[in-house]
């Protein structure tokens, strides 16, 4: 067979880009960053002076695994110390930390003014949904050579915008209908994957090489695998495009209303064994109840810490008591 030969994808310069309309693919834009503070401003020093106190994501990569990790948490200076020191290379004998999708947002706002939602990318659906249905979109990543991140597609057909601000970050990626012919082991640096599925399949293999100042737009449902050449430091975003709209209030709607229907026999239950007029509460449909939203939570994302809380107390002692036995469905 063939080496592998992937295309390299399109550079655009930002000046000339309007709108995301006219782009179907994934392109890097350059310029986009220029006017950002944060490219001088976001060094590990003002990070350990400013934020070192927060508790941040933190993947451990156990020796010999560049795809498999255990997620941690770490106070951001004792990551920091780790980072600077780690050697940095390559090598999978060591175990590795990267600090990968830090939702930044919640813990420390003031980071916002450090940089601008480039225009082409600040059209974002999300903006117009319910606050309470709003969810935390942007991340930094502190990255380590040999932590990658897994074949995937981004959650709900957001589209991402990746800003590499120093140090560089390499890509492959496929076209929604290639990817969706991968299986859960397959992997773009593969050459199996390659023989046996994306030979096949419709589109090329695009790869790209990010370095600071590069911006790279992923349109929804592309999937794509990274890889951490270098230590680098990124920031990087979802949204929701308009072409979008449909796919994410499909997959999103989902999400939302399976957690209600098990809320509503929850609360069914309880309400039921009130009409029973042995005024005990279900524990057990209570605790299970409980234990499915919690799961539900923590999996979906951990910006929604405010929907926990307001779960926890559901269950407080009092909560629902304003339901009337004749309230029963
Ligand atoms: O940089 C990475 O490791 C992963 C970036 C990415 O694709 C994502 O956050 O969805
Ligand atoms: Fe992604």
């Amino acid at each position: 067979m063939a080496p592998i030969s992937p295309t390299p994808l399109r550079v655009l310069d930002g000046s000339t880009v309007t709108t995301l309309e006219d782009i179907d693919g994934p392109v890097v834009i350059r310029g986009l960053q220029d006017e950002w503070r944060a490219r001088e401003l976001w060094t590990v020093d003002h990070f350990r002076h400013q934020y070192g106190g927060l508790r941040v994501p933190v993947r451990e990569y156990p020796a010999g695994s560049e795809y498999e990790y255990a997620l941690s948490e770490d106070g951001l200076a004792d990551f920091l110390d780790y980072w600077e020191k780690s050697q940095a290379d390559h090598s999978l004998a060591r175990d590795r930390r990267y600090l990968a999708e830090w939702n930044f947002v919640r813990d420390c706002p003031g980071l916002l003014d450090d940089f601008s939602i480039p225009a082409i990318f600040s059209d974002d659906w999300i903006d117009r949904l319910p606050e309470q249905v709003r969810f935390g979109r942007m991340w930094i990543f502190f990255g380590e050579p040999g932590c990658s991140t897994g074949l995937h597609c981004d959650t709900f057909s957001t589209s991402a915008w990746l800003a590499v601000l120093d140090g560089s970050k390499e890509l492959r990626l496929v076209t929604p209908e290639a990817g969706r012919a991968l299986r859960a082991d397959d992997s773009l640096w593969s050459e199996r994957t390659h023989d046996e599925v994306l030979r096949k399949s419709a589109g090329p293999l695009y790869e790209v090489t990010l370095r600071a100042g590069d911006t790279l737009y992923i349109p929804g449902d592309w999937y794509h695998e990274v890889r951490n050449p270098e230590r680098n430091l990124m920031l990087t975003a979802n949204f929701v495009e308009e072409r979008k709209l449909l796919s994410f209030l499909a997959q999103f709607e989902t999400r939302l209303t399976e957690p209600l229907s098990v809320l509503r026999q929850a609360r069914n239950a309880q309400v039921r064994a009130w009409a029973g007029g042995d005024g005990r509460h279900d524990e057990l449909a209570r605790e299970e109840f409980r234990a499915r939203q919690l799961d539900w939570v923590r999996a979906m994302t951990s910006d929604l810490r405010e929907y926990e809380r307001a779960l926890l107390e559901w269950d407080a002692p009092g909560a629902g008591a304003t339901e009337a036995p004749n309230g029963a469905r």
